[in-house]
């Protein structure tokens, strides 16, 4: 009996942050139906970009990119951190490494979606 409640007011704690999270969207079912097809973006159509690692923390999985303009984000060249998409994308870079990489915005974080090192 006792569970059944806790149960139940977790799933109420939970919709409502879902909800407050949603905002306005909440209100238009329609809308939840847009981030379909942009979280479906592969890494195949993003567009590679140039640039320099300055930074790498596998603890946190998070790298730093002196890059190049990235078309699909609509960013300028500069120095920021990414969120990598897969650690062992983090594993063969070392600061100072020229490398092409793919990023993407995934559950509003930046992230390195692909990272090769140039030859
Ligand atoms: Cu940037």
């Amino acid at each position: 009996m006792k569970r059944t409640a806790n149960s139940a007011a977790t799933l109420a704690l939970f919709l409502l942050s879902g909800a407050a999270m949603a905002g306005p969207a909440a209100d238009n079912p329609k809308d939840s139906n847009l981030q379909g097809p942009a979280e479906a973006t592969t890494s195949a159509t993003l567009p590679s970009v140039s640039g320099t690692v300055t930074k790498v923390d596998e603890a946190t999985g998070k790298i730093s990119i002196d890059h190049q303009a990235i078309p699909n984000l609509s960013m300028d060249a500069m120095t920021m951190v990414f969120k990598a998409a897969d650690p062992d994308l983090l594993k063969a870079a070392r600061p100072g490494d020229a490398v092409t990489f793919t990023a993407d915005k995934v559950n509003g974080q930046l992230t390195v979606m692909t990272l090769k090192k140039d030859k």
